[in-house]
């Protein structure tokens, strides 16, 4: 299938994190040597969200907070897709936060993509959900007074199977959690540190590259399951919600845990629906040789009981 090359070029603000994660995709999929038809790209609305705009793949641009739900719907339709999610941390840890909850209880085979910025960046700077109570950007009146979430730690209790950190500006090293993630069999999260020099002066590139490490740096660091053991899964859960609530004078960076031993959902609906993968909604035709509709939506509709 021809593809058509989308030609949009980035309007991020100049040293906005959001071009070395685009970057960071590039290599991500080139890498992995992924066709573009094969791969879709849903965001929700932010500056983050752009993104979809500027990879020649599929592309979705939903609604703030939405999508998870839509590339969840894009999955279980057609589960040969690499499906990937783009959400801020307004979109993803604010308004969308009860999807990321149970995306991770429904281990869909999903890549979660957060751009993590302290900020609301397309609204023009308010405090996002991750930035840290007593914070004072340049764009607050006062400093911030809600305590903030941790994503590391929120997405390793509601159950996702990989979790992962990454650097905006550390290319190379995001590409390689990106690519471990859409390799990961189940739903991926990587919360991406994001400097937004337009509106958070506190989270800067000096910032963070005072602070962050590599967790693999450690060679004592194995974050993967390796058995479906529960004694190994508690240990390797443990070290990681030990190592995710690390933030301050030193920030870890890297893969925190990953479990293959979970079903993903598409294994759970296999087993009700053994031809499921072989005929997934995507392939059932809309209608028939005459051109009618095989499938009556008003039938089911009135069958459900929803219209009167
Ligand atoms: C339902 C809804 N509520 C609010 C908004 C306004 N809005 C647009 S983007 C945004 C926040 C974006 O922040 P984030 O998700 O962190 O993305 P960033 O711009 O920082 O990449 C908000 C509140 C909207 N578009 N839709
Ligand atoms: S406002 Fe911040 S996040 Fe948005 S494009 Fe500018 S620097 Fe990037
Ligand atoms: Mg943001």
């Amino acid at each position: 299938m021809d593809f058509v090359e989308k030609r949009r070029r980035p309007d991020w603000c100049p040293g906005c994190g959001d071009y070395g994660i685009l970057q960071a995709i590039y290599q991500a999929l080139a890498d992995l040597n992924l066709d573009p038809h094969n791969v879709f790209l849903v965001s929700g609305i932010g500056c983050s969200a752009k993104t979809i705009h500027y990879v020649n793949a599929n592309g979705a641009h939903t609604l703030h907070g939405r999508p998870i739900p839509y590339a969840t719907g894009i999955k279980l339709s057609n589960p040969n897709l690499e499906v990937i999610v783009i959400g801020g941390d307004g979109d993803l840890m604010g308004i969308g936060a009860e999807h990321l909850v149970h995306a991770g209880r429904r281990n869909v085979d999903l890549t979660v993509l957060m751009y993590d910025n302290g900020v609301y960046g397309l609204t023009k700077g308010q405090a996002s959900p991750t930035l840290r109570r007593g914070v004072k950007t340049k764009a607050l009146a006062k400093p911030n007074i809600y305590d903030a979430i941790n994503p590391v730690v929120l997405a390793l209790s509601v159950g996702f199977t990989f979790v992962a950190r990454g650097y905006a500006y550390d290319v190379k090293h995001l590409a390689y959690l990106i690519r471990e993630g859409i390799r990961h069999r189940g739903s991926a999260f990587i919360d991406i540190l994001q400097p937004c020099p337009t509106y958070n002066d506190v989270n800067t590139k000096e910032w963070y590259e005072a602070r962050i490490y590599k967790l693999e740096n450690d060679p004592n660091w194995d974050p993967v399951v390796k058995s479906p053991s529960e004694e190994e899964v508690e240990r390797k859960l443990s070290q990681a919600f030990l190592r995710g609530m690390e933030w301050g004078d030193k920030i870890p960076i890297g893969i925190f845990y990953q479990n293959e031993y979970v079903p993903t959902y598409e294994e759970r609906i296999l087993e009700k629906m053994p031809n499921y993968l072989k005929a997934p909604p995507v392939l059932s035709p809309l209608f028939g040789p005459d051109g009618s509709t095989i499938v009556n939506i008003e039938s089911i509709i009135r069958e459900k009981e929803v219209w009167p």
